[in-house]
């Protein structure tokens, strides 16, 4: 065994796992990006080989093996200050070699390195000392030498399985640019289309079909099932565009419908005369000419999707008085809030393509018999604010058949998961009379559980992320063996490739969470390239290249989340509320009594886990005078007391947090209360704490998205967050709010200290945040863009030009061989 090998008590969740954050200051690369896909491993050129020696031998000195992104940059940033022998040129050429560069080894007297000549781009490489140039190794050899430092070299060199996701995706189009990624859809688009215009009778022929074979509600729509040959479509379109034309007045509908009727078309295409003449101009564009745009137009204005099924079984998922309980957070607020936009939206499309019909949305969630006060027990629900959405509870099953009746955590819930698919499968299909035209995955057990349905009932899939468990736990790759009893790993990492791979498409809400930057790795990046030692070696998981990634960000409820100067506040709620939070005497769950009320308030509120590290926020009070003088600290979580949890994670923070308020003697500036608000009280919170001129503090280690931040800014309060994940892309530092290191106390303590004693950068910071999420953060805007996503998607499937069915037994093999032996071991 190698000195690299830590217990379990040492991994730390460590943010900066994957990411890099200082020696940024190169602007371009060094190495050019290779042509084909991210296993290509094209000789590097010349690389400053001198001054890398001298690097790798500093690392050496530092008696560590192995050194993540965020060490190398700082060692490379304290190397690059202390030679003074380096050249500029010299200087500038290793950073930009080494910038964003995930990890470096040491083995023996050799150093290999991950490079990433550009985000979503890895290249393995070593330096022996007497190599004159830097040499590319494989990345089986690779992920072989990182299982040495591990397993040792006799285990190491064993056979082992390998997966490897690229030869599935020889043939399917990759951004290649930076700047497309997130923005799959456009290169699958563009380049598909392409490919099929090379074939324009073939393609005429598939989409006559794609077309004839929609149905709303049973019925025929678009395209009638008499239009047989290609040649008759385009015949029928031109004879229908000219009757079309020949009509002056907006006649009604049904003799709109009539009059497609005639000539083999159904309705769908358009509500009125102008609408119908766009649509068929449109197809006609696509049927004559070669024009992506039109194409993609076209497939986002027809009405394909009615029912959609949204998953996500684990933690407490209800409408009221669950947030902040464990596993329970912005997933719930982004699935209830989607579910109601993308209804609305459904019903929108349908009433502009002329149809007589409605949306309906299933949110397919687990029911918890011991529901401790919440719904979660109730099987059926309907979603508050929406017309035809509802909320479906299937339990979990114990081996026999019987119910489980208590809430399982998301790090055991993978033995439940096949029985709950299979039963909500029936339930399901009986909700809505039939399969749903779209399923949609929630986090990694509601993809997996997705997966299986969208195989089983031939339905589209779309994967929403929110979070990756494998960024957020510090070497649970390497490490999983040991941590496999509290988290289970092994079975996680295995449903992430497999389902976040077999999906038809992936929304993330940012950047990050797909290739991350020039200087981090992003998180499904972190997928690409690793190993499980003893389990399996990674050499391609997850590809962020792939044109099936798109970034569709989620918005904040304009119900409850408004400015706060606007009038529908309820001066009721703001007093009762104030009196119960920040009063004199709380209500019960309060603890902390303020020596000064008057200040603002440096607010935080988020789950106890260890990830959203609010005790590190404690210490930022404390050890920023200028903020501790000029502020109080308020926490609101929905519990304060260790011996009140049931989550290890959850006691553990809470005890780390009192004993900081103790050990800094903060008894006097801080308040802390347990508790549960429901929307329109979150909403007000930060109002309140925006009238007394506070801050509201995300110093989270690593954050996917964080609707917090969203809801802080568009209720007038300004936010530091953190500058590990979605927060960083949110906030336009100094504009929309600040973004700070969370691991550097003195440097967000200064920031935040900067918002609450500026009164002018207060105001500033107020009115920007809210400007940036009135425009890039609606559930309208993410709305239209997935449903829209989906009808493209749908179709390039359909088509079957991405050769599906051999990476279907791929994923099929691995499910079966690898991800299902092992949770079948697990207790349940
Ligand atoms: N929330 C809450 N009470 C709590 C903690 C969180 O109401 O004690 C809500 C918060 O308003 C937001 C969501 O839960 O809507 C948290 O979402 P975020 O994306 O910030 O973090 P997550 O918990 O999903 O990691
Ligand atoms: C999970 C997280 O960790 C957050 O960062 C996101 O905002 C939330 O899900 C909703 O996507």
């Amino acid at each position: 065994m190698s000195n690299v090998t830590k217990d379990a008590s040492q991994l730390e969740i460590d943010p900066r796992s994957t990411l890099a954050i200082e020696a940024r200051a190169a602007a371009h690369h060094a190495l050019s990006e290779p042509a084909t896909a991210t296993n290509a491993q094209p000789t590097a050129p010349p690389a400053p080989v001198g001054a890398l020696h001298r690097f790798f031998a500093t690392l050496r000195a530092a008696q560590k093996r192995h050194f993540l992104g965020h060490e190398v940059a700082s060692e490379l940033s304290k190397f690059l200050a202390s030679d003074s022998t380096l050249t500029p040129q010299v200087r500038k050429s290793v950073s930009r070699l080494l910038r964003g560069c995930p990890e470096v080894f040491l083995d023996g007297d050799t150093s290999y390195a991950t490079l990433r000549p550009k985000p979503g781009i890895k290249r393995t490489v070593r330096l022996h000392p007497s190599s004159t140039q830097l040499e590319e190794v494989s990345r089986g050899e690779f992920l072989r030498m990182k299982d040495r430092q591990v397993q040792g070299d006799e285990e190491a060199s064993k056979l082992g399985l390998v997966i490897d996701f690229s030869p599935y995706y020889r043939d399917f189009p990759q951004v290649s640019e930076a700047a497309e990624m997130g923005d799959g859809i456009s290169v699958l688009h563009r380049r598909l289309s392409a490919q099929m215009y090379q074939n324009a009778d073939r393609f005429r022929e598939s989409l006559l079909k794609y077309l004839r074979e929609r149905r709303v509600d049973g019925q025929s729509i678009l395209v009638g099932d008499h239009v047989r040959s290609a040649g008759d479509f385009a015949v029928n379109l031109a004879a229908v565009r000219a009757d079309l034309d020949e009509i002056d007045e907006e006649p009604p509908l049904s003799k709109l419908i009539g009059t497609l009727r005639s000539h083999g078309f159904e309705p769908g295409w358009g509500a009125s005369l102008t609408a119908i003449r766009e649509t068929l101009y449109l197809l006609a564009r696509v049927i004559e000419s070669a024009d992506a745009s039109h194409f993609a137009d076209l497939m986002r204005r027809l009405p394909l999707v009615r029912t959609v099924l949204m998953v996500s079984p684990h933690g407490w998922f209800a409408q009221e008085g669950v947030l902040g309980k464990p596993d329970t957070g912005g997933q719930v607020t982004y699935v209830l809030d989607q579910a109601r936009a993308i209804e609305r939206q459904i019903n929108d499309q349908l009433a502009a393509c002329g149809l007589d019909a409605t949306g309906k949305v299933i949110i397919l969630t687990r029911l918890i018999p011991e529901a401790e006060g919440t719904t979660c027990s109730n099987p059926r629900e309907a979603v508050h604010g929406a017309s035809d959405s509802w909320i479906l509870r299937v339990p979990f099953r114990e081996p026999a058949g019987g119910v489980h009746p208590a809430w399982v955590s998301r790090f055991q819930i993978w033995p439940y998961l096949e029985d709950f698919a299979e039963e909500s499968r029936q339930a399901v299909v009986t909700e809505l009379l039939g399969a749903p035209d779209l399923i949609i995955g929630h986090y990694s057990d509601g993809n997996l559980v997705a997966h299986l349905l969208a195989e089983q009932l031939g339905t589209t899939h779309c994967a929403c992320v929110h979070a990756l468990e494998k960024t957020k736990y510090l070497l649970s790759d390497t490490h999983w063996a040991e941590l496999e009893g509290q988290y289970h790993f092994s079975k996680h990492f295995t449903a992430d490739l497999l389902s976040y791979n077999s999906a038809d498409y992936v929304v993330s809400s940012s950047l990050r969470e797909i290739g991350g930057t020039e200087d981090e790795q992003g998180m499904i990046e972190a997928h690409d390239l690793f190993s499980m030692p003893g389990l399996y070696r990674v050499q391609s998981g997850l590809n962020p290249r792939l044109a099936r990634h798109n970034v569709i960000p989620p918005g904040v409820s304009e119900e409850f989340f408004f400015p706060a100067g606007d009038p529908r506040r309820v001066p009721e709620l703001s007093e009762s509320l104030s009196r119960r939070l920040l009063g004199e005497e709380p209500a019960e769950g309060c603890l902390g009594t303020l020596a000064r009320p008057e200040l603002p308030m440096v607010f935080a509120m988020a789950r106890m886990d260890k990830i959203k590290n609010l005790p590190s926020l404690i210490e930022m009070f404390a050890a920023v005078e200028r903020l501790r003088e000029n502020a109080n600290l308020l926490l609101v979580t929905s519990l304060n007391r260790s011996e009140d949890a049931k989550d290890a994670e959850e006691v553990e923070e809470i005890a780390r947090a009192h004993r900081l308020i103790d050990q800094y003697g903060l008894h006097g500036s801080v308040r802390w209360c347990a508790a549960r608000l429901d929307k329109s009280e979150t909403g007000e919170i930060y109002r309140l704490i925006a009238d007394g001129r506070g801050v509201f503090a995300q110093p989270a280690l690593m954050e996917t998205f964080g609707l917090t931040v969203i809801e802080a800014m568009a209720c007038s309060l300004p936010v530091v967050g953190t500058c590990f994940g979605g927060p960083s892309e949110i906030i336009e530092h100094g504009a929309s709010g600040l973004v700070a290191d969370p691991t550097d106390i003195q440097a967000f303590g200064q920031a935040l200290a900067d918002v609450v004693t500026d009164r002018d950068r207060w105001c500033d910071l107020s009115q920007g945040g809210i400007d940036r999420v009135q425009s890039a953060y609606t559930w309208k805007l993410h709305a239209e863009r997935l449903l829209g996503t989906a009808n493209v998607y749908s179709y390039w499937n359909h088509t079957d030009v991405m050769n599906r069915p051999a990476l279907d037994r791929y994923i099929h093999t691995l499910y079966h061989a690898v991800y299902r032996p092992r949770v079948m071991a697990m207790d349940r």
